[in-house]
């Protein structure tokens, strides 16, 4: 997985320095390197979404209201529904298609449960497009 990233950010980096576009470099980096730490609280958290996973940059968030900035770093169209495993609450957003952006604001309910957090068009989260966000 590490391999066929690195792969892709050189084809990317490749692609890129043809264009001449030294802002567009910049901005690629930043999507490869989501941040480690636990976003402070009103930062938009990034969503990587490519074939064919769905990268979150933190584990757990805090109920209430949150905006993710999804990324669609892949070629195919890809979107993002949260749903609570246990019932209740499901969210999805707009479909980007392949190296579109977009923020993504949920009201996440009170409580403490885990979120699934998959790509709803058909055959993707089959494909692997699926991981798990706690929310608490
Ligand atoms: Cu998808």
């Amino acid at each position: 997985m590490r391999r066929r990233h690195k792969a892709l950010a050189m084809v990317l980096a490749t692609l890129l320095t043809v264009a001449g576009g030294a802002p567009a470099l910049a901005m690629y980096h930043q999507m490869a390197a989501p941040a480690a730490t636990e976003p402070a609280a009103g930062d938009a958290l990034e969503v990587i979404l490519d074939e064919w996973r769905v990268q979150l940059p933190t584990a757990k968030v805090a109920p209430g209201r949150i905006v993710f900035r999804l990324v669609n770093a892949g070629r195919f169209p890809h979107a993002l529904t949260l749903r609570r495993e246990d019932g209740g609450f499901t969210a999805t957003s707009i479909t980007l298609a392949g190296g579109q952006q977009g923020e993504f604001a949920v009201e996440l309910p009170a409580g403490t449960y885990r979120l699934e957090a998959y790509c709803p068009i058909p055959g993707h989260r089959e494909r692997g497009m699926t991981t798990t966000l706690e929310v608490g």
